[in-house]
């Protein structure tokens, strides 16, 4: 691995700030995710937030209060010897409405002191512009990115960032898993579906709006700092045919396709003819703007980021045992084991994934999101030995440092998802944790938001201190 290999970790403001009111915030999207048994619904936007009983719990809303505590996460960041952070600004903190004319100066004050934090501490921030997070009233009065008008609004606080912190942060990404959007659009996008809508038509105009909307940040970043990197983000994991049958190759391509479109046309600044044809099949008519397409083959982006937790399946019949999986449904692979929460376990996926990443775009990459979410049970002395999530990040860390080393993809950095206790987001748990660093809290909200690092905190100290090679040293002497 390269010398100046970004090791860190990741969080994001929907689910670990907390602090929803607190300066002048407004409301956003995250604030409206119900805990139990709604929470699914809402976030597909099948169910309307404002038909939730009154006694419905937001878990969202405090968090684990990193709004509060972020000096003394940083600390424990700057322990472990984390050479980048990523972590995302709510954008209602800024615009509360997301339509005013001046950013709130409270917000950007705390982001200021955040980033100072982090530099002081030789940490490299790495910024989410839009993690599931959109400001209620943008979606309560243009229907969210279904609406030109959000990309406006998008623009200008962009530009507010940009302004701000430009000189201190070099790596951006203009949206989270930007391909959630078609999975769960409330969440990913704050889209509702309303009755009688055609969701497709809907999910796809959404989509390209959020395109223009990333080709124009990219441009007015560019313009404001030359070598400012901006990276788009996907929610990655290949799909692999369930058989060599080719009508589930067939059909394993296609799943990927659905995903990769989002790339496709950050990265080679282009809507792909598969997607064209696609599009008139369906009968869709996008409305664009006379320039877009010339502003999204001029802008592309300049790395690619994207998460990943599991590899997926697919058969074309649909039959046999279906399995769980970051989002999206997949057959079962016979030839995986699973998460506590069935998310198939897949290293050797991640090596896969790096290389049709690397062969498809050419640009270089860096897996901002990778980790185990699992229960920990804190023992009699306070330990938490979590061993279990060691076991999946080392064999993770070797299948990446193999892409690189053996493979040659260009690899920007690696930071381990939660690397803090944070809620959940597609279950809004507390108890599905991924952190390297134990917070204490439970489900119910009951807890004293103690920071606690687990076993897995030094062991992931050793690592960043040996460039990952003691893992590999490790591996070497076990064979
Ligand atoms: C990704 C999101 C994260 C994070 C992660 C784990 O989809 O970008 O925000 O939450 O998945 O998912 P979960 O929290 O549902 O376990």
């Amino acid at each position: 691995m390269q010398k100046d290999f970004l090791w860190g970790g990741a969080t994001a403001a929907n689910q670990s700030e907390g602090g929803w009111q607190a300066d002048g915030r407004g409301p956003g999207i995250v604030d409206m995710l119900p805990h139990g048994p709604n929470r699914m619904a809402v976030m597909a936007g099948t169910m309307d937030y404002r038909s939730l009983p009154e006694d419905t719990w937001y878990p969202g809303r405090e968090a684990v209060d990193g709004y509060g505590h972020y000096q003394e996460d940083i600390a424990l960041l700057a322990q472990m010897g984390f050479r980048c952070y990523r972590f995302s600004i709510s954008w209602s903190r800024i615009f509360p409405t997301g339509e005013e004319t001046e950013p709130n100066e409270a917000g950007l004050r705390f982001y200021e002191n955040y980033i100072d934090e982090l530099l002081r501490c030789g940490i490299e921030p790495v910024v989410t512009i839009c993690h599931f997070d959109i400001p209620l009233a943008l979606v309560e009065r243009y229907g969210s990115w279904r609406s030109r008008k959000v990309i406006d609004c998008y623009l200008r606080y962009c530009e507010a960032l940009f302004r701000r912190f430009g000189q201190k942060v070099r790596y951006w990404i203009t949206f989270n898993e930007i391909n959630m959007l078609m999975h769960l659009p409330f969440m990913g996008a704050g889209i509702r579906l309303e009755e009688g809508e055609n969701p497709v038509q809907v999910k796809y105009q959404a989509a390209h709006n959020e395109l223009v909307a990333s080709a124009l940040a990219t441009k007015l970043a560019h313009e404001i700092r030359p070598d400012i990197q901006i990276g788009c983000m996907l929610a990655a994991g290949s799909v692999y045919p369930y058989s060599c049958r080719p009508e589930d190759v067939w059909e394993s391509l296609q799943k990927d396709r659905e995903n990769y479109f989002f790339i496709d046309v950050q990265a080679r600044g282009a809507y792909p003819s598969y997607a064209k044809k696609f599009l008139e099949r369906q009968g869709i008519r996008l409305e664009m703007g006379e320039d877009d397409l010339t502003i999204l083959k001029e802008h592309p982006v300049d790395f690619i980021s994207l998460s990943y937790y599991n590899s997926r399946c697919v058969r074309a019949d649909g039959q046999g045992e279906a399995s769980g999986g970051n989002v999206f449904a997949s057959a079962k692979n016979p030839y995986l084991t699973c998460s506590q929460w069935g998310w198939p376990i897949d290293p050797l996926g991640l090596r896969i994934t790096l290389n049709a990443l690397y062969d498809r775009y050419q640009k270089p990459l860096f897996i901002v999101e990778n980790g185990l979410g699992a229960v920990d049970q804190p023992e009699e002395n306070g330990e938490i030995s979590d061993d279990y999530r060691i076991a999946y990040l080392n064999d993770h860390i070797l299948a990446m440092m193999d892409a690189v080393d053996e493979d040659g993809v260009e690899l920007l950095g690696y930071t381990v998802w939660g690397c803090i206790d944070l809620v959940s987001a597609t279950t809004g748990e507390m108890s599905k944790r991924y952190g390297l660093v134990y917070v204490d809290k439970d489900n119910e909200g009951n807890g004293t938001l103690r920071r606690i690092p687990k076993k897995s905190f030094g062991w992931y100290r050793d690592v960043i201190a040996a460039n990952g090679e003691n893992l590999r040293r490790e591996k070497q002497e076990k064979l």
